[in-house]
């Protein structure tokens, strides 16, 4: 029901969105995204590109006078580095001058993208591979919140983990966190005592020339019963759910509710109790993260997802010249030493562009009006 598209390189001229399937009539505006944007920019352990860049999206179609007119929206991000690589970048061959990177670097897309694309210029795959490209799917996340916001929906995110420093509590209530203390950490870590092991972390690791990993939750809130379905497997919402959030930079692993640990307790241990209370199902315990049978069952969607460390490290490892098949050090330019706090953003917009098309799925509607309409007949139908 919603589409969208990105395209562009991380040193390239601009990053391009395309969406098609955002409803008339919903309020936009660049500052709105900017906000999002500036999010995924921060965050203790980033690198130097960040000091460059003041991502903005553009609006250059579907929205007229700050509102959409259910026509594709259409943005564009300036990369203000392009500035630094014009000649490297160079679209067109006239003033194209390449220095070719052919030192692979283990963990990112190098080896692999090379020898699929048949490229001798890394280069020709990491500009593309590179987690710049997460800025078009925050200006794309925006919008969907912007949708979302409309129908009550709230999704918001903050690290449990860096490296080995972890908040340790697997079923904390995520509803009983502020949103203003995950905001005001350098980690957006809730907890200020850990929030600071964590910098300490990122920072000793810099220091070292490594790179920290490390795990964040998403949790959306407001969700009627019933987006997704248990009919099929393509339309089972924590499939589609863990598609879009494993297509994220450096994701290895994703959970919902109680996940992995759930798998050691017994049955009567693990699932969640249903009651009725003022005309409303509820459950006594989201250890499901609010899907049941590809299904949102009413308690809040509560996803956890395991980043790597970035790949790209000061100190390198051991790999191989992809021209000369010689033992060699790996590519190094610059890179951050932790990436969590912005990845949580990048999750937050990646489960509300989800979130978007189900409601869109279940709901239709050419105009939010329309959707808001639909949406309210459905709640009025099944609440007793
Ligand atoms: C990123 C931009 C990149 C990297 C980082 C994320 O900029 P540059 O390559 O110019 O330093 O900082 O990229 C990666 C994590 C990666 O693996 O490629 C960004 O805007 O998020």
């Amino acid at each position: 029901m919603l589409r969208w598209f990105t395209a562009g390189e991380s040193h390239g001229p601009q990053l391009t969105v395309i969406m098609e399937g955002v409803p008339a009539g919903l309020e936009l505006s660049s500052a709105l995204i900017r906000r999002d944007l500036a999010r995924r920019q921060g965050g203790h352990g980033r690198g130097g590109r960040q000091q460059i860049e003041t991502d903005q999206a553009r609006l250059v179609g579907g929205v007229r006078g700050g509102v959409t007119l259910g026509s594709p929206v259409a943005l564009v991000l300036e990369n203000r580095d392009h500035a630094n690589w014009t000649a490297e970048m160079s679209p067109e061959k006239d003033g194209f001058q390449p220095r070719p990177v052919s030192r692979l670097r283990p963990g990112h897309a190098d080896l692999a993208g090379a020898i699929k694309y048949g490229h001798d210029d890394v280069r020709n795959i990491l500009e593309r591979s590179s987690a710049r490209e997460t800025a078009s799917r925050v200006a794309a996340g925006a919008v969907a919140r912007a949708l979302l916001d409309r129908l009550g929906v709230r999704v918001f995110s903050f690290t449990q983990s860096i490296g080995a420093v972890d908040l340790g509590y697997e079923l904390l209530d995520p509803l009983k966190l502020s949103e203003e203390l995950i905001e005001a950490s350098p980690v957006r870590c809730p907890d200020p005592a850990l929030s600071d092991s964590m910098v300490a972390a990122i920072d000793a690791a810099g220091d070292r020339g490594d790179t920290l990993g490390g795990t964040f939750r998403v949790v959306a809130t407001g969700l009627p019963i019933g987006l997704g379905s248990h009919v099929h497997w393509d339309r089972k919402l924590d499939a589609r759910l863990a598609m879009a959030i494993m297509s994220i930079n450096a994701v290895k692993g994703v959970e919902f509710g109680g996940g992995f640990e759930g798998a050691s307790r017994p049955g009567s241990a693990f699932h969640d109790e249903i009651d009725f209370q003022d005309g409303h199902y509820r459950h006594l315990s989201n250890r499901a993260g609010g899907l049941t049978g590809g299904t949102t069952n009413g308690e809040p969607i509560d996803l956890r997802v395991a980043l790597k460390p970035i790949s790209t490290m000061k100190k390198p490892m051991q790999s191989v010249d992809l021209r000369t098949h010689e033992k060699v050090q790996a590519h190094y330019e610059r890179s951050d030493v932790c990436v969590v706090p912005a990845a949580g953003v990048i999750g937050e917009s990646m489960v509300a562009l989800t979130l978007a098309d189900a409601f869109l799925e279940k709901f239709g509607g050419d105009s939010v009006a329309e959707l808001q309409r639909n949406l309210r007949s459905y709640l009025a139908a099944i609440d007793a």
